[in-house]
C-alpha cells in the first residue's frame, strides 16, 4: 500500500503535510551525492552547518510556505520561528531537516523529524502534537509517522514510493541500550541507571544519530538515552525538533519518554532553542530511570 492510501482517512491537511515532507524527502535522499561538503556558516547552537543542512532546511521551509497549509515553521537550523503570514492554512510544523548531520561525513543513517499541531502554534507542549513523523536514510530510507492512529513504517521502492513495510509497529522488550554524552560528566542518578542497565546485560548501540538510534530501540526495545551532563545540565537534544516527535511516535509504540522525573510530552518550551535531557524508549527502563532520579533507586 502507497503512502497516500494509507492516509486517506487522516486528517487532509495533517496528510498533505506527511506527503510533502515525504516527497522533500526523496529529493534529500538524492541530494547526500552532490551537496556533502562544509558551508562555511554555524547555525544558534554554534554548530558549523554542512550545505546539506541548510538547502535542506530551505528546501523543506519553501514547500511548507507555498503549500498554503502551514501559518509557522520552527526549524533547528533556525533562530526565529518562520511565521507564513499569508497562509490561508493553520498547522504548525517544527523541524529538524537534517539529524545527526555528522554521520553524513562516515556514511552512517541519519535522519528527518518533522511534528505537526494543527492550531499554528509551534511553541507547544508535546502533548498538543496532531502528528509526527522521521525519515531515514540509511541503506533504505524509510519514513515512519503517527497521527494518533499508531505507528506505520514505509519504505521507499525502486519506483521512489513510500510503500507500507509495518503497520502498527509496536515497541518491544528489549535490551539495547544508545547512551549519549561522555560517562565523567554524569550525573549520579544517571551513571546509577547504566551500571544497572549494563548489570541487566542491556547491550550497547550508540551511532550518534538520533533518528537512527532511535530506530534501532523500535525496532529491538531498550532506551535511548541524551542524559544532563555535569556540564550541560539540560543535555543536548532540543525539545521542539526532536524530543517531542520522537517522544509522540514512541508513546503510539506503546513506550516512554521522560526527562527523568517529567514526561516529556508535558514539558511546557521556554524558547525555540530548548534543550531537554532525554530517556526514550520502553516502559521498564524508563520508569527504572524516574526512580533513581526520584532516590528511590531499584
Ligand atoms: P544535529 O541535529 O545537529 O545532528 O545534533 C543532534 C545529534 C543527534 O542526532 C545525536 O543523538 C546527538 O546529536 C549526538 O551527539 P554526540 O555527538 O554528543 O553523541
Ligand atoms: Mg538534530
Amino acid at each position: 500500500m502507497k503512502l497516500n492510501e494509507h492516509l486517506k482517512d487522516t486528517d487532509e491537511g495533517i496528510a498533505e503535510i506527511i506527503l510533502l515532507v515525504a516527497d522533500r524527502a526523496r529529493e534529500i535522499k538524492k541530494a547526500f551525492l552532490t551537496h556533502n561538503f562544509n558551508s562555511g556558516t554555524k547555525n544558534m547552537f554554534g554548530e558549523e552547518q554542512l550545505e546539506l543542512d541548510k538547502w535542506a532546511d530551505k528546501l523543506l521551509i519553501d514547500s511548507l510556505r507555498n503549500s498554503d497549509l502551514v501559518r509557522a515553521v520552527a526549524s533547528e537550523e533556525q533562530s526565529e520561528i518562520v511565521e507564513i503570514v499569508k497562509s490561508k492554512g493553520e498547522f504548525g510544523v517544527v523541524l529538524d531537516p537534517l539529524d545527526g548531520v555528522s554521520s553524513v561525513a562516515t556514511n552512517l543513517s541519519v535522519g528527518t523529524i518533522a511534528g505537526i499541531f494543527n492550531e499554528g502554534n509551534v511553541l507547544e507542549k508535546g502533548n498538543k502534537m496532531d502528528a509526527a513523523l522521521y525519515v531515514l536514510y540509511g541503506p533504505l530510507t524509510t519514513l515512519v509517522y503517527s497521527a494518533k492512529d499508531g505507528v506505520h513504517e514505509f519504505v521507499l521502492d525502486h519506483d521512489n514510493e513510500f510503500i507500507l513495510r509495518k503497520e502498527n509497529v509496536t515497541l518491544p522488550e528489549g535490551n539495547i541500550y544508545s547512551p549519549g554524552g561522555l560517562p565523567i560528566n554524569y550525573v549520579n542518578e544517571h551513571r546509577q541507571f547504566i551500571s544497572q542497565l549494563e548489570s541487566e546485560g542491556y547491550k550497547l548501540r550508540y551511532s550518534g544519530s538520533f533518528a537512527a538510534d532511535f530506530q534501532q530501540i523500535l525496532t529491538y526495545g531498550g532506551v535511548f538515552s541524551y542524559p544532563a551532563l555535569k556540564e550541560k545540565p539540560n543535555g543536548k537534544l532540543r525539545l521542539l525538533f526532536e524530543a517531542n516527535p520522537m517522544s509522540f511516535i514512541i508513546e503510539q509504540a506503546g513506550g516512554k519518554a521522560s526527562n527523568g522525573t517529567q514526561r516529556i510530552l508535558d514539558i511546557a518550551p521556554t524558547a525555540i532553542d530548548h534543550r531537554v535531557p532525554l530517556y526514550i524508549g520502553g516502559n521498564k527502563p524508563i520508569d527504572l530511570v524516574e526512580s533513581f532520579f526520584r532516590g528511590e533507586g531499584i
